[in-house]
């Protein structure tokens, strides 16, 4: 099996959360997103919408979209689950990740943010434009999380919303998102970082950081 990613990739990350947590052992494939590599015509066939991750099984079939391998991961690999709990809670949790992987992370994707700039938006507008799309989605998310008992976002364990939040807030901070009253997310994010497969999936950790 080999995931295709990037170390910054925040939608690669969740898979590779994925997998430490499942204990599913996996080849990793980087292609350099600054680079260009993710439209590289071998990689197109792999991919044909030219992002990361994709997961590549052992016949050759190739899976793409981060929930949709995480889903998969789940369904062949139950334990331990990232959708625990009946089926409202597993609802509220797929709400949360799909809030960030759907809502937030492709409006400030480097895809949006390269056809900005060929547009004439200037790097400080970019960025200002990025912040404020993570910062507005973050708040939501803590409000999402308003019930809840912690310390991670839905419960004692980590779920597919802990796996989608903790690359976000990484995101938020290199775009100098204001998190200090996010404590819930906070939170969630200090309860994962300390469980091994989330520090061993941390960018700084792949072998193709910079
Ligand atoms: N919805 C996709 C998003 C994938 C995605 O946008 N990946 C980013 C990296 S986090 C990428 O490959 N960007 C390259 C680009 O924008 O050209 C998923 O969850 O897998």
């Amino acid at each position: 099996m080999i995931l295709h990613g990037y170390y910054r990739s925040t939608a690669a990350w969740r898979v590779r959360i994925a997998l430490n947590l499942k204990g599913v052992a996996a080849e990793h494939a980087f292609h350099h997103l600054r680079h260009g590599g993710q439209r590289a015509s071998a990689y197109a066939l792999i991919n044909p919408q030219c992002l990361v991750p994709a997961l590549e099984v052992d016949n050759g079939a190739v899976l793409t979209q981060s929930l949709a391998i995480c889903e998969w991961l789940e369904e062949t690999h139950p334990d331990p689950p990232l959708l625990p709990g009946e089926t409202w809670q597993r609802g509220r949790i797929r709400a949360f990740a799909l809030a960030i992987a759907c809502d937030i992370h492709p409006v400030q994707n480097l895809k949006v943010q390269e056809r900005l700039r060929a547009l004439g938006v200037t790097d400080a507008e970019v960025t200002g434009w990025a912040r404020w799309v993570i910062q507005e989605g973050l708040e939501a998310c803590e409000t999402l999380l308003a019930d809840g008992s912690g310390p991670f976002c839905f419960g004692t364990a980590p779920t597919l919303a802990d796996l989608c939040l903790v690359p976000q807030l990484y995101n938020a901070r290199r775009f100098g998102c204001e998190l200090s009253h996010l404590a819930r997310l906070l939170a969630a994010e200090t309860a994962c970082n300390a469980l091994a497969p989330f520090a061993a999936a941390a960018p700084d950790r792949q072998p193709d950081a910079e």
